[in-house]
């Protein structure tokens, strides 16, 4: 298992459509491995394989909440097979956006389709946090962000905030797991 690098916005890779998984192969069971492995370090309550750089359509998930024992979801070629009429909204944050956090609206509940890694296929009912981080999660694999579902002026101030940060943290040395310790 290894943690893999979280991309930021802005960057193309994020606004590509993912592709399809086809096979499972021991190289999808890695990407799945170190997708987990950096959603819990980061810390986050999901990741899609676009923020580590991988266009697969490729999603881990786990929302259980204090008490609650951990559930590891791992979805492949996942999809929104029916919503709500009811829209709910919540305050949304992202891993390829840090430190910005915005309201968004969107079905309060879903049923998402999706295979596992043995193959098996899955269509399951989510609401609360499930239900919003499902839909973030597939929104990133068609290359949209939560900020998309925000205004113009709202979305172009975070993405100037998010350029200042990159341009920062490139002129400073400071890699994506932190400051590089200068050499002996
Ligand atoms: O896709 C991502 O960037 C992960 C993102 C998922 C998400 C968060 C909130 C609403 C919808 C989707 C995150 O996990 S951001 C971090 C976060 O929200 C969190 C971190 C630790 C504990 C609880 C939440
Ligand atoms: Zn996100």
């Amino acid at each position: 298992m290894a943690l893999r690098p979280i991309l930021l916005h802005p960057d193309p890779r994020l606004k590509a459509a993912a592709k399809p998984v086809t096979a499972v192969t021991d190289d999808l069971r890695r990407l799945a491995s170190d997708m987990l492995e950096t959603m819990y370090d980061a810390p986050g309550i999901g990741l899609a394989a676009p923020q580590v750089g991988v266009p697969l359509r490729v999603v881990v998930m786990d929302c259980a909440k204090g008490e609650d024992p951990p559930r590891p979801l791992v979805l492949l070629n996942p999809r929104v097979a029916w919503a709500s009429e009811e829209r709910k909204p919540c305050e949304e944050g992202c891993l390829s956006i840090p430190e910005h956090y915005a309201e968004v609206t969107r079905p309060a509940e879903v049923e998402v389709e999706w295979t596992d890694l043995d193959g098996q296929a899955h269509r399951e009912r989510f609401d609360g946090l499930w239900a919003v981080c499902a839909q973030h999660e597939i929104d990133h694999l068609d290359g949209r962000l939560f900020i998309d579902h925000l205004g113009p002026i709202k979305r172009q101030m975070i993405t100037r905030k998010m350029e200042k940060l990159k341009r920062d943290r490139a002129r400073e040395g400071f890699g994506q797991r932190g400051w590089h310790e200068a050499p002996l």
